[in-house]
């Protein structure tokens, strides 16, 4: 079944694969590797290609900075076609960064310890992994130390992110709260999105101002932690960063119990980790909304909005099974009315709402993989499955796409698929939910 989905989503990853041993998320639009999308495309990989997908994530860890962070985008090239580029993001302003690449000075949801454990299960020769385990999580280890070192002001077990980037949901109307109380300058500048891409499916020129105006008060505190924890207007714990970072912890601990003599590194990140779930729960959790939220540390209040994002705790195992079923009953009435795909990425219900444009509401292919895994985990098989076959039918019917309308009536005589095409995450992740 579905051999010829499966046929094009492995092309799709091979001729998106770089000879600088990683893959673009998508041609033109993405010229670079990206953190998250790597992990999931080393997902992809390991169903077919373990050596590239082993590949993908060395070449990752290989631009890690000496601090422990990892960027959130490569610069393996000096093409121009991507707006803000290697010049603007100036990484070596950092004492720590990597001396080999040049990146940004933000990073991505931290993916890569879970990816190590999926690619270990996918894999039929375990030993090999293991050995490639070995010789890689060490660095992810020293990710996750960076986070609790430097993220964590509060010491509280929940990591900040301090621009709209980090979180991988990048115009989330979530924000909107945020950019209402900062004035950025309003700077000129030649987009490179747009050109690829129509513009009414990516972020405003205003929402581009904030985004710099962040990356501007970084780079005069040479990226400095405490200077950004002190300055960025942006400053939030976001649900599905930190159960990122959660799921990966998990990963982390079974992965060295695995391989041995790691007691020291277990208990550490058994510390975190305890004291990473108590405070989500008790923190990002909202009673009245029956779901995760995210929190604005910079303005000290809750952001009260469902996303989908709200519902990634399921992939990390971090609620009960009582507030397990909540969730899944907010999503089900907010999101799962059978005129609609699941899982938009914003609030269908609220004003904010928007269908078509990239993070307001479309769905997303790497957010209904980890719901899917997620509502298989708590027992949901059913709402799981129809999460599975309405992934499928997305993208049966428009292609590989990067994003996709969520409502059902929109599909059919026009393409409701929208920003890049042969989007690497989305055959990657399709190819791991078929071989289910
Ligand atoms: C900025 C690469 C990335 C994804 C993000 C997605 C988009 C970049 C952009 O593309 O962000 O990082 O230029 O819009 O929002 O999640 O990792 O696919």
């Amino acid at each position: 079944m579905h051999e010829n989905l499966i046929k094009k989503a492995k092309q799709i990853l091979t001729e998106n694969y770089q000879p600088g041993g990683f893959t673009l998320p998508c041609k033109n639009l993405y010229p670079f590797q990206w953190l998250w999308d790597s992990g999931f495309i080393a997902i992809g990989f390991a169903h077919f290609d373990m050596p590239k997908a082993k590949q993908e994530i060395s070449t990752l860890l290989d631009a890690q900075w000496e601090n422990g962070f990892i960027p959130h985008i490569i610069f393996h090239t000096d093409t121009d076609t991507y707006f803000p580029g290697a010049d603007f993001h100036r990484s070596d302003l950092h004492p720590l960064s990597s001396k080999k690449y040049k990146s940004t000075g933000m990073t991505q949801p931290p993916v890569t310890g879970f990816v190590l454990e999926e690619m270990y299960n996918i894999s039929p020769d375990k030993e090999d992994l293991l050995t490639f385990i070995e010789s890689e999580i060490d660095k992810v280890y020293a990710n996750h130390r960076y986070f609790y070192q430097h993220r964590d002001i509060n010491n509280e077990g929940l990591v900040y992110i301090y621009h709209n980037w980090e979180s991988g949901t990048d115009n989330s109307p979530i924000w909107d709260d945020i950019w209402a109380t900062v004035d950025s300058p309003r700077y000129d500048f030649q987009r490179r999105d747009t050109s690829h891409v129509d513009a009414s499916q990516r972020p405003s020129k205003r929402e581009y101002d904030h985004y710099l105006h962040i990356i501007e008060i970084a780079k005069q505190h040479n990226y400095s932690d405490e200077k950004i924890a002190e300055l960025s207007p942006f400053l939030v714990q976001d649900p599905l960063f930190n159960a990122m970072l959660i799921k990966s912890n998990e990963s982390l601990i079974k992965l060295y119990k695995r391989i041995g003599n790691n007691e020291d590194k277990v208990r550490q990140l058994e510390q975190w980790q305890q004291l990473s779930i108590s405070s989500f729960n008790s923190k990002l959790y909202d009673e009245e909304l029956g779901c995760y939220i995210h929190y604005d540390l910079r303005n000290n209040k809750p952001l009260r909005y469902i996303s989908s994002s709200s519902f990634a705790p399921l992939f990390a195992n971090i609620p009960d099974k009582e507030r397990a079923a909540e969730m899944v009953n907010t999503m089900m009435t907010k999101f799962g009315n059978p005129d609609q795909y699941l899982c938009a990425s914003f609030d269908p219900t609220s004003e904010r709402y928007n269908p078509k444009q990239y993070w307001r509401g479309p769905v997303w292919i790497n957010l209904n993989w980890m719901l899917y895994k997620g509502l298989t985990q708590y027992g949901y098989k059913n709402i799981a499955e129809r999460v599975k076959q309405d992934t499928i039918a997305l993208i049966e019917i428009n292609g590989f796409y990067e994003y996709f309308d969520a409502r059902k009536e929109a599909h059919g005589e026009v393409r409701a698929g929208y920003g890049g095409n042969d989007f690497s995450w989305s055959a990657a992740l399709l190819i791991d939910m078929l071989s289910d």
